[in-house]
């Protein structure tokens, strides 16, 4: 039986393609380290990431609009511990809560959903 048409062919395309929908797999695989993460620092930034947030401590200037980013599968929300303002949505992973500091002083906050992870803002 002859083959008119080279099924070998066919395959090249779909084989490529698997083998770039592998490589970007394995290239998202790791746990993407923040770029400077500090203990401390002057970020506005808060990753949270390994029920944790990082930086935990920060120290701002009063105005300073704060970003908590999701950074895992797990929900988490930031509750501050006063009244500063009310608990945020359960924030998914990729999702982010802002709030601006605008009066200097020390605000704690946790995890809603996980009030041992804490962390705190220090305004100045
Ligand atoms: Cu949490």
């Amino acid at each position: 039986m002859f083959v008119t048409s080279h099924p070998a062919r066919r395959l090249v395309p779909i084989l490529l393609t698997l083998a770039l929908a592998l490589a970007a797999c394995g290239g998202g695989g790791g746990d993407a380290a923040p770029d400077d993460a500090g203990t401390s620092g002057s970020t506005n930034q808060v990753g949270i990431d390994g029920f944790a947030f990082m930086p935990a401590e920060i120290d701002v200037a009063a105005g300073t609009t704060v970003t908590w980013t999701n950074q895992e599968a797990a929900e988490h929300s930031i509750r501050d511990e006063g009244d500063l303002f009310a608990e945020s949505e359960a924030l998914a992973e990729g999702e982010s809560f802002s709030f601006t500091y605008d009066t200097p002083g020390a605000y704690p906050y946790v995890c809603g959903i996980h009030p041992y992870m804490k962390g705190t803002v220090t305004v100045s």
